[in-house]
């Protein structure tokens, strides 16, 4: 432990502030185990010495890269950030991940100016443009697949992050044209897969994989989307304030009359699904505008003015669905659709009979021993029967318009077999309830964090190696043993999952039950009371609450409701309803059981689990560049940069650990020159004539820096934390100290 900082007054260290915030601050007088401080704003404190935490020295103040810290404490870490965000340099390096702070206000760092400075490397300072121009050059230059990985919580700028490295891409590598039709995706996806949630007026509801290739010569020549797990019961309900997916709000907004009578459209606020929540519009956003841009880059995408009829029509039949209502007809409850505008709407934008729609929504036919009956359908199990078939219809539009995208960016012939994929992905979750949706995305994250950790360890290792040092295994923790609890067969919690979800007479209870009598002693898992339970994950504990689990993990959508959207005639929901027939060979209408194989064989978090695998294979293969988006408030609004916030979040997304694992490493590189430049003046020998190796090596052992803090390299001296804090402020000291005796000398001469 070095203590050297506390010996003497006007030393920076950190302390924290009744409110928790940590403030740098000046010593004036320690005495005792107390020390007298200056904060900020001029005050004085009197606080423990023990409280304490050293400060880097000045010239250490918002470095652009987190590794040069000295002193690599959270408050170090946290004030440089913060005194960089101050002055709009929301980038920063965390060694090989880029940090970026959202700034909540356009920041003058992007546009053509900047992408040329990137380019010809007369900017270098900590930048998206910089994360995506090695990606490229490190593709062409190895020859390997390069992948930009960006994660942070909800509303901390991912898919706006995303889209400046797909711009810089697009500028770089375009001229075929096709990378205008690259960036016209993102207004589509958004308008399909993005809501206004509490988090984030702009949240992106499903997950997000672009691989755009390249030829030979370096030119954009196609792309390629995969969407994953996309929040499908948002679009039958959703929580107050919150609104549905943009697309409902855009096209009643923004529809030109004729289309708006050919749907039959009301106004946003007489939708059953839309108006549970409450909530119309976003603070300075124009729906109908977007919707004309939304038309436009449908068009540019090549998606055809009658299939763009039939998306909408699809839209407008998915609103009119939750205004479909039953009628009673006996004492148990059993119900019929009343025939009225919804009912009529729906028929006539899906092409099908009210007979049909009314079958479909009221009974459901059934294979007891082996005869076939037809049950009717109560209030409840006929409302539920429409939502399910709402969330289908609208899923499977979506999924269509990411095939259609695909269709119009393949690669075809083209194909080089060179690629940069960027990854926009719900980073790690952690609310007062979570539920089945939470379960899969940091099951999604931990696995990404395995990857992470990875990669960024063998970074470290090459470094060491390359230059030559010694380097004993720093050991770090790994999250396999999470990674274990989800997926060990078959006691792991997919597996007990899936195995509920089979038993008809399973509830959420049973479930639970079932969790903690298999998983209770595994050390990242803890039975809760009830039907809850928590896990340890890598970035904390979460408390999951099983209520919903099973339903949602069968997403069952009935062989009724199949048949039903087989036989309309709209073309989309015609097409996916052949499609889950084809893939059966069974049409018993049974709840989920694996013995049925049809496509809903497969439950959502074994889906999600194979499309996890897939993405994390793939990414494997390429060089990964690391983008970690920081939220710095929860208003959503600029310069207010919340402390305690942002560090949860540098503990989440891992940002801290690599800080950690620096520290079990030498985080502090200099090359030989510059060392001997900074600190040669203060050998008392003359060194002027010898190279600078044996300079460094001289200072080394004049300021008894011992021998395990430090390695030479071939190139550079490697430093552990702390060290070349003592190195500044020796050398501080003795530049005062000249200045005051020439100071002295010159009061002298006068
Ligand atoms: P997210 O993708 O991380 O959330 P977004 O990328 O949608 O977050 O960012 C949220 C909002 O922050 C945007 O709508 C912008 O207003 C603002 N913002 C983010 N980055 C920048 C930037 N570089 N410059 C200016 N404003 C920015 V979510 O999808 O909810 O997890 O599911
Ligand atoms: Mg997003």
């Amino acid at each position: 432990r070095t203590n050297e900082w506390r010996a003497g007054a006007k030393h920076r260290v950190f302390c924290q502030l009744p409110n928790g915030d940590w403030a740098l601050c000046t010593v004036i007088t320690t005495s005792g185990d107390e020390s007298v401080l200056k904060v900020p704003e001029g005050k004085v404190l009197r606080l423990k010495t023990e409280s304490l935490q050293p400060a880097n020295p000045e010239i250490l103040d918002g470095v652009d890269d987190l590794m040069q810290l000295s002193y690599l404490s959270e408050p170090s870490v946290l004030y440089n950030l913060q005194y960089r965000y101050s002055q709009d340099m929301i980038y920063t390096k965390a060694g090989p991940v880029l940090v970026a702070v959202n700034p909540f206000k356009k920041v003058a760092l992007y546009g053509n100016e900047y992408i040329k400075a990137y380019k010809n490397k007369t900017m270098d300072s900590p930048h998206v443009y910089a994360i995506a121009d090695s990606a490229l050059r490190e593709m062409k230059r190895d020859e390997v697949n390069q992948s930009i990985i960006i994660s942070g919580e909800s509303g901390a700028g991912k898919t706006e992050t995303a889209k400046i490295a797909m711009q810089y891409l697009a500028s770089l590598g375009g001229g075929s044209g096709i990378e205008y039709e690259i960036l016209q995706t993102n207004p589509i996806l958004e308008a399909f897969g993005n809501a206004k949630t509490l988090r984030n007026d702009n949240s992106s509801r499903f997950g997000k994989l672009i691989e755009i290739h390249f030829s030979t010569t370096g030119r954009i020549c196609g792309a390629m989307v995969q969407t994953f797990l996309l929040e499908k019961s948002r679009v039958v309900q959703c929580a107050v304030g919150e609104r549905s997916y943009h697309i409902f709000y855009q096209l009643c907004a923004g529809a030109p009359t004729t289309l708006r009578e050919k749907l039959n459209l009301k106004k946003v606020d007489e939708y059953k699904y839309l108006k549970q929540s409450c909530c119309y519009s976003i603070a300075g956003v124009d729906d109908a505008e977007m919707f004309r841009a939304v038309t436009e880059a449908m068009n540019i995408v090549h998606i055809s003015q009658e299939d763009q009829d039939n998306v909408f029509a699809m839209v407008s039949a998915v609103l009119w669905l939750g205004d479909v209502s039953f009628t009673i007809i006996d004492n148990e409850n059993h119900v019929e659709i009343t025939v009225e505008e919804a009912a009529e709407t729906v028929s006539r934008l899906l092409g099908c009979s009210i007979e049909d729609l009314n079958l479909a929504l009221s009974k459901r036919h059934m294979k007891v021993n082996n005869e076939n009956i037809v049950q009717k359908l109560t209030l409840t199990q006929a409302t539920d029967t429409r939502d399910a078939l709402a969330k289908a219809l609208y899923a499977s539009l979506f999924e269509w318009l990411v095939e259609q995208i695909n269709k119009s960016l393949s690669v075809g012939k083209r194909r080089t077999g060179r690629s940069i994929s960027i990854l926009d992905i719900y980073g790690f979750e952690s609310f007062d309830k979570n539920s089945f949706e939470q379960f899969c995305i940091n099951y999604a994250n931990e696995r990404l964090q395995q990857h992470f950790n990875r990669h960024l360890f063998k970074l470290e290792q090459e470094e060491y190696v390359e230059d030559g040092i010694d380097w004993a295994k720093v050991e770090f923790e790994d999250n396999q043993d999470c990674l274990n609890l989800f997926e060990k067969k078959p006691l792991g919690l997919l597996s007990l999952l899936d195995e509920e979800s089979t038993f008809p007479n399973a509830t959420d209870l049973t479930f639970a039950n079932k969790l903690k009598q298999h998983l209770d002693t595994n050390s990242c898992f803890r039975g809760e009371r009830g039907k809850a339970f928590t896990v340890r994950h890598y970035a904390g504990e979460v408390a999951y609450d099983t209520s919903g689990f099973l339903e949602k993990n069968r997403d069952l959508l009935h062989m009724d409701s199949i048949q039903f959207l087989a036989k309309c005639k709209l073309s989309i929901p015609q097409t996916f309803a052949s499609k889950m027939l084809a893939q059966s060979d069974n049409l018993e209408s049974v709840p989920y059981r694996p013995s049925v194989a049809d496509s809903q064989k497969l439950s959502v978090a074994m889906k999600f689990k194979g499309q996890l695998f897939q993405l994390m294979q793939r990414l494997e293969s390429t060089t990964p560049h690391f983008i970690r988006c920081i939220k710095p408030n929860n208003l959503q609004l600029p310069a207010i940069y919340g402390q305690e916030l942002v560090l949860q979040q540098l503990k989440c997304c891992g940002v801290l650990e690599v800080v950690r694992i620096s520290r079990s490493g030498y985080p502090t590189r200099m090359t030989h020159q510059k060392f001997a430049r900074r600190y040669g003046f203060l050998l008392l020998e003359d060194v002027a004539s010898q190279d600078p190796l044996s300079v460094s090596v001289a200072i080394l052992h004049q300021f008894n820096i011992l021998p395990e803090m430090y390695q030479v390299g071939y190139t550079k001296l490697f430093f552990r934390t702390g060290q070349i804090g003592n190195l500044e402020n020796t050398r501080n000291r003795t530049l005062h100290g000249v200045l005051r005796v020439q100071s002295c000398f010159r009061g002298y001469q006068a």
